[in-house]
């Protein structure tokens, strides 16, 4: 591979989340969230897309978020390994719930701040950055029960309230943050994004836009907050990135590849501009959509924009006016995306596009021209154990390998990046399927679907991969 250069202090590592990684889903005092309600299979995917209303632990259904991988209590093990690695950052999100365990509690519980200041003292230990997410598709279970989640105006001083309690708590500890884990997810899966569920006859657009917009009021408070209380600190969003693509140099689809990129540019104009843009206005007029907004709200979204723009890679997507193009959209993706012919699919039907991921930086570059952070980008494949118990992950390292290649060449391009923390650096469960048999980690790890296993960690052939990238600062490849 040619000779690449990453600026000194590029930030490589991992990203988890606390719902895909730490199970313990109730202890020490750990409320409820969302993703404790999602099983595995068919009935995962309408439970996301909000279309399940009343939603409570079935009794020996297998919920994956429970155990996961037990990172709660094998964090210290599963960071040695990461330090092995020589990881500069590990981003990780902080469950809500162990904070405030209904999201409303008078104070916020003890023993779940203390797991993520033991967590956040293990990572400086061995000099890895913490890089930390405020909600990541975790909303506590009581705050839909009792004001509909997200929908709720409510939600977002509570929200403020449990982001000002952790940068208090965790100011000498942590500098990098971002609020809410890509927040357009709220469009396309919304009870994972904002723990909206829909009954009979709501107007389920104009719920979703008035969610975004309580969010994004949230978003606004949290930077404001995480400023004054962690001065040198530095506040992202987060965005579900990945170029639309016309199909065809059809007027037509160009349009449309436009309009399908601005339903996710949409909630970044506000976090990093500062105010609705034009076309979002037209929109909500054309959908007959009325955002309900508070005195003030205007001026906080344009008072508190981030200081970058974090976002997860996977996948170019495509679109086309052409009904019979779109009738091939693959199953696998919630963006309705097109087959792309020109380029190869993984065994769940993603996209596998190295080249849009250049075009994708540069794309969020040329718009909001402030620093761009890799916080999720790697593949999610199979991976079988041989007879000699290894993995020989070949696959996932020309996947990386491309990958971060064409970062590289963003960053020639001009492109200011932060860091690269690769999706699931050690397996965990997968958050649209909810199976572990989707890894995506340079540790592997013997649990199955059903939460079999023996939990063991166990090197997979891209672990010396990865320390050799880390180690040359991306020379090697
Ligand atoms: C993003 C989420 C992550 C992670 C990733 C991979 O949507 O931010 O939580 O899950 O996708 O997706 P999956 O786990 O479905 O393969």
């Amino acid at each position: 591979m040619e000779n690449y250069t990453f600026p000194d202090g590029f930030l490589w590592g991992g990203a988890i989340a606390a719902n895909q990684a730490e199970g313990a889903y109730q202890t020490d005092n750990k409320g409820l969230t969302i993703v404790d309600l999602l099983p595995t299979g068919d009935s995962r995917r309408a439970i996301m897309k909000g279309d399940v209303p009343s939603l409570q632990p079935l009794a020996g259904e297998f919920y994956p978020a429970h155990e996961a991988i037990d990172f709660y209590h094998n964090y210290k093990e599963d960071i040695a390994l990461f330090a092995e690695m020589g990881f500069k950052a590990l981003r990780v999100s902080i469950a809500w719930a162990r904070i405030f365990p209904t999201g409303e509690d008078a104070t916020p519980n003890e023993a779940g701040l203390a797991f993520y200041d033991s967590l956040f003292d293990e990572l400086r230990k061995h000099d890895i950055e913490p890089v930390v997410t405020l909600a990541h598709f975790d909303v506590p279970v009581h705050l839909i029960d009792t004001y509909g989640s997200w929908r709720s105006r409510k939600l977002v001083s509570l929200f403020e309230r449990y982001a000002k309690t952790v940068f208090e708590r965790y100011q000498d500890k942590v500098t990098y943050w971002m609020t809410f884990n890509e927040i357009n997810m709220l469009l396309h899966l919304p009870f994972l994004g904002a723990g909206l569920v829909f009954a009979e006859g709501d107007n389920q657009k104009q719920i979703q836009y008035q969610a975004a917009h309580h969010q994004l009021v949230a978003s606004a408070l949290a930077v404001k907050a995480c400023h004054e209380i962690i001065p040198d600190a530095q506040i992202g969003c987060m965005l579900a990135a990945g170029m639309f693509y016309p199909y065809s140099c059809n007027p037509e689809d160009v349009k449309l590849a436009m309009d399908k990129d601005r339903e996710s540019f949409f909630f970044i104009d506000v976090q990093a501009r500062g105010e609705y843009p034009g076309y979002a206005n037209r929109f909500f007029n054309e959908n007959n959509i009325h955002i309900a907004m508070e005195p003030g709200d205007l001026e906080i979204l344009k008072n508190h924009t981030v200081d970058y723009i974090g976002f997860s890679y996977y996948s170019s997507r495509t679109i086309s006016s052409d009904k019979e193009v779109m009738k091939k959209a693959t199953s696998g993706n919630v963006f309705g995306s097109a087959v792309n012919p020109y380029v190869s699919k993984s065994e769940w039907g993603w996209t596998i596009d190295p080249v849009g991921f250049r075009i994708t930086a540069n794309q969020l570059y040329d718009r909001y021209q402030k620093p761009l952070f890799v916080v999720e980008n790697g593949l999610g494949a199979i991976d079988q154990v041989t007879e000699a118990g290894t993995i020989e992950d070949d696959y996932r390292i020309a996947y990386l390998r491309r990958h971060i290649a064409e970062m590289a060449e963003a960053i020639e391009d001009g492109v200011p990046i932060i860091g690269y923390t690769s999706w699931g650096p050690i397996d965990i469960v997968s958050a649209s399927s909810g199976e572990m048999k989707k890894r995506y980690g340079y540790i592997y790890v013997d649990r199955d679907n059903e939460g079999n296993g023996t939990g063991k960690r166990i090197k997979k052939k891209s672990f010396d991969w990865y320390k050799r990238v880390i180690s040359s600062n991306g020379q090697q490849l």
